[in-house]
């Protein structure tokens, strides 16, 4: 019996495949688990990463299936996307085949790792099927009102010629060919996020427990709600007569109305409308138009580090001390936040410190620490005592909030506000690789949608790719198109749709299955059924953009009457990274480990086993090549020892009472391992420990030569290890057990049941010492460990009286 991993997985992978081994049924009156991984995009090859998120989605779904679950464990590459096209601009093949030829090498990767995935349900999301029903999902959203147009101020990369997100400007430079990034002014297509922003908040009380604390914090601060006070600042008269009369104010809001009375002047972003109009009507000189126009050009991360602003040579009043406040445009107040304009208060806010340092602007405190003094040479920005504040003096700051805003109610001069950071999701892209945005613009007509019987809008392929700009807007006939909605010639849109559409309803077409693949993206009654997903596993990486926007999908959807539930992802597990030499693997670093090479040395079991073994899942994994040398061994092992197997279809019957020390041991070895490998699929995911089990169970099996104690131990332990090492499990499990051990197991408690006991030995009455003897010791044995454990106090004496309580005591009456 040789171990040979290649010819034994080779088979095993064969098996699976032409059997549809893993393919869910339709029975939906079978209790289900939905097991899922975060889809991969197709850059290539498999890294460690993806290796070790897979192999924890397999060992689960193989459990479930164990279990007698119905388990849907599917996967899909999420292929649209920059990567596709910069291979193209790089090596001149098309996005289209360099994205496909990747898929199929990936899958056989997939297939030689051994992963459970159901074939039928395999997608991508650039296919045009699923172009076809995102599109139709668009075109819903837009009808219900959550997806609009509209201008705004974009990072533009004036060498590649497309809007980039805010997570492609590095350090205010594109991530790709390192030109500074611009603000633009241009058009985009936004869903309305912000409309679920108080459910996306309040319903991460519903993952509680299912979710790791870190990114149910992560997600919340990304929300980010708060509460303040919102009023407005008017001009004074020569201000407004400055302004043509075309404002008489503008609001601020503020989350520390407490601070009021400390306001020395108010700012407004570089994009705000009133410095707009200055600088279109020449209201400011050129130097100031100058600086202004720079801060426009700096990424908004940027603005935040050095602060710059101008003068606008404006005043308004106070609204409470009815002072003149001077009026400045500064770089860190933001456009998109809040209403664009800031009250500023040096004292006790640390951007607004910088600024009137560097601009000489006066610095008033209003509140004092409860003990000790207020410092010159920074803000102060804790709780504490308001002073200098009028009415309002002597209060606590933190209650002063509430009370004045109460007054500003009172006054009818400002009102109570509720904020939230997180902005509109903005979707278009001026790329050709991903799912264009089904939408036409027609002369007469303005902006209209496509038909839903038009879909797919699909891409041409006819294109050519420079890195400069959208090819879809150079396509020749492509964007010509007859308006849907009067028929006169019309132009399409070539914007595409952000590839975080695609990712944010994948695990809903799963549930479709061959029956309805074609027509439909999913039913109402598969997703009833297979939703939510049981075990969602990913990276923390993952942990606000794509969580976020899947929960939101999910949202518009019940709310469009597709599904009926609220949350997408019952549970979820963010796996920790893997680490070589202690750095995060990475082409960069050059520290990686090809799984290619590993599963060509040693086999799949072997990298599963190893990546299950080294570290809990939620932990880093550091990347050891003795312990995958080990790994091996062991498998090696587990095989050619399980010649001691009997063959036999059902799990043998032992006597446990007649069986030697070492036989019982190891029974009980292999129970507990049983008892651990149920304890990791609920919560703890111990894996490591469960492993460990099997290896002391391993080590007992040795100890002892009964053949049915080996048989029972395989029975259990290949039926343990079979979601870890699925091929070897399965030969020896066909070998030997025609496969009928692979399915849940019983505990049998006779096992754990201790076989000795502890009786006390008394003299004369009185208690003088304790032996341990087996449970079934006859009592001619008990008197006489009785008696040599008492000996001391028997020297010399004579035994009269003998007498044995059974399982409680052994009393011995003597005399001198
Ligand atoms: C006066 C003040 C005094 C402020 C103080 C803070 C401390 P959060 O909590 O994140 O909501 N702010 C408001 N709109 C802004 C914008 N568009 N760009 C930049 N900053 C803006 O932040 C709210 C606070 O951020 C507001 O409260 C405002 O400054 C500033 F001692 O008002 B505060
Ligand atoms: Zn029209």
């Amino acid at each position: 019996m040789e171990y040979s991993s290649k010819k034994l997985e080779k088979k095993w992978q064969e098996y699976w495949a032409q059997n549809g081994s893993f393919e869910p049924n339709e029975d939906f009156t079978k209790a289900k688990k939905y097991i899922l991984s975060m889809f991969p995009f197709p850059s290539g090859r498999l890294h460690m990463g993806h290796v070790r998120n897979y192999t924890i989605s397999d060992a689960f779904a193989r459990y479930y299936r164990q279990q007698g679950f119905n388990v849907l464990h599917p996967i899909g590459f999420d292929s649209f996307g920059m990567p596709a096209e910069n291979a193209a601009i790089k090596n001149g093949s098309h996005p289209k085949t360099w994205t496909y030829s990747n898929i199929d090498y990936m899958k056989g990767e997939f297939k030689s790792l051994g992963f459970s995935f159901s074939k039928e349900r395999e997608l991508a999301t650039s296919d045009e099927l699923y172009t076809k029903f995102e599109q139709g999902f668009i075109i819903d959203m837009y009808e219900k009102g959550l997806l609009y147009r509209k201008k705004g101020f974009l990072n533009w990369c004036p060498s590649c010629q497309t809007v980039l997100a805010n997570e492609q400007v590095l350090e205010g430079s594109c991530w790709r060919c390192d030109t500074n990034v611009v603000k633009k002014d241009m058009n985009q297509y936004y869903f309305k996020i912000t409309q679920y922003g108080d459910e996306l908040l309040s319903d991460l009380a519903k993952l509680e427990g299912g979710w790791p604390k870190q990114v149910l914090t992560m997600q919340e601060n990304w929300i980010g709600k708060s509460y303040g006070l919102e009023f407005k600042f008017s001009f004074d008269i020569a201000s407004r007569e400055r302004l043509n009369n075309k404002f008489d104010g503008f609001e601020v809001f503020t989350t520390r109305p407490d601070t009021i009375y400390g306001v020395s002047y108010a700012a407004l972003a570089p994009e705000h409308e009133i410095v707009n109009y200055m600088i279109e009507n020449l209201l400011l000189d050129d130097d100031t138009i100058i600086k202004i126009q720079e801060m426009k050009n700096t990424s908004s991360i940027d603005r935040q580090k050095e602060k710059s602003g101008v003068s606008l040579n404006l005043n308004v009043t106070h609204p409470l001390t009815k002072k003149s406040v001077p009026i400045w445009v500064a770089n860190f107040v933001l456009m998109d936040y809040g209403s664009g304009a800031v009250m500023a208060v040096p004292a006790h806010d640390d951007r607004d410190f910088d600024f009137a340092k560097k601009y000489n602007l006066p610095i008033n405190a209003v509140i004092k620490p409860f003990n000790g003094d207020l410092s010159d040479d920074k803000a102060f920005t804790e709780v504490g005592e308001l002073f200098n504040s009028e009415s309002f003096n002597g209060l606590n700051s933190k209650d002063a909030q509430g009370k004045i805003i109460d007054y500003f109610e009172a006054q009818n001069i400002g009102t109570k506000k509720t904020n939230f950071r997180l902005k509109d999701w903005g979707v278009s892209r001026q790329r050709y690789w991903g799912a264009p945005i089904p939408f036409v613009h027609c002369d007469s007509c303005g902006l209209v949608m496509e038909k839903k019987e038009n879909l797919p809008i699909a891409l041409p392929e006819d294109i050519v790719i420079t890195g400069e700009g959208n090819p879809l807007d150079k396509h020749p006939t492509w964007k010509h198109c007859k308006c849907p909605s009067c028929g006169k010639d019309a132009v399409r849109e070539t914007d595409t749709m952000d590839t975080f559409v695609e990712s944010s309803w994948y695990f809903l077409r799963f549930c479709a299955s061959p029956k309805n693949w074609q027509d439909e993206a999913f039913s109402k009654e598969q997703i009833e059924y297979w939703m939510s997903v049981d075990h969602y596993i990913g990276g923390i990486e993952h942990a606000i953009l794509h969580l976020l926007y899947a929960r939101f999908f999910t949202k518009v959807f019940r709310d469009l009457g597709y599904i009926s539930f609220d949350e997408p992802f019952n549970k979820l597990l963010t796996q920790g990274m893997v680490l070589k030499d202690g750095a995060k693997m990475s082409k960069s670093k050059g520290n990686t480990v090809d799984p290619d090479a590993i599963i060509e040395k040693y086999g799949a079991d072997t990298a599963r086993l190893f990546i299950l073994f080294a570290a809990p899942p939620t932990q880093e994994l550091e990347w050891n090549d003795s312990a995958v040398e080990g790994a091996y061994r062991f498998i090696k092992r587990f095989y050619e020892r399980s010649s001691n197997i009997v063959k036999t279809d059902s799990i043998p019957q032992i006597d446990h009472g007649s069986l030697s020390k070492d036989e019982k041991f190891a029974r009980k070895k292999v129970y507990e391992a049983l008892v651990r490998a149920n304890d990791v699929y609920g919560e703890k995911y111990t894996f490591n420990t469960m492993i460990a089990g099997v290896m002391e169970a391993m080590n007992a099996l040795n100890a002892q030569s009964n053949s049915d104690v080996w048989s029972e131990g395989y029975w259990i332990l290949t039926s343990i290890m079979e979601p870890v090492i699925p091929h070897v499990c399965s030969e020896i499990s066909s070998e030997y057990f025609s496969l009928k051990n692979l399915t849940s197991q019983r505990v049998l408690e006779e096992v754990f049941v201790e076989n000795v006991i502890i009786l006390g030995v008394s003299i004369n009455g009185k208690a003088r010492t304790e032996i341990e003897v087996a449970s079934d010791e006859s009592q001619e044995n008990i008197m006489k460990i009785a008696k040599e454990s008492a000996a001391k106090w028997l020297e010399g004496k004579t035994i009269v009286k003998e007498i044995v309580v059974p399982k409680k005591l052994v009393n011995l009456v003597i005399k001198d």
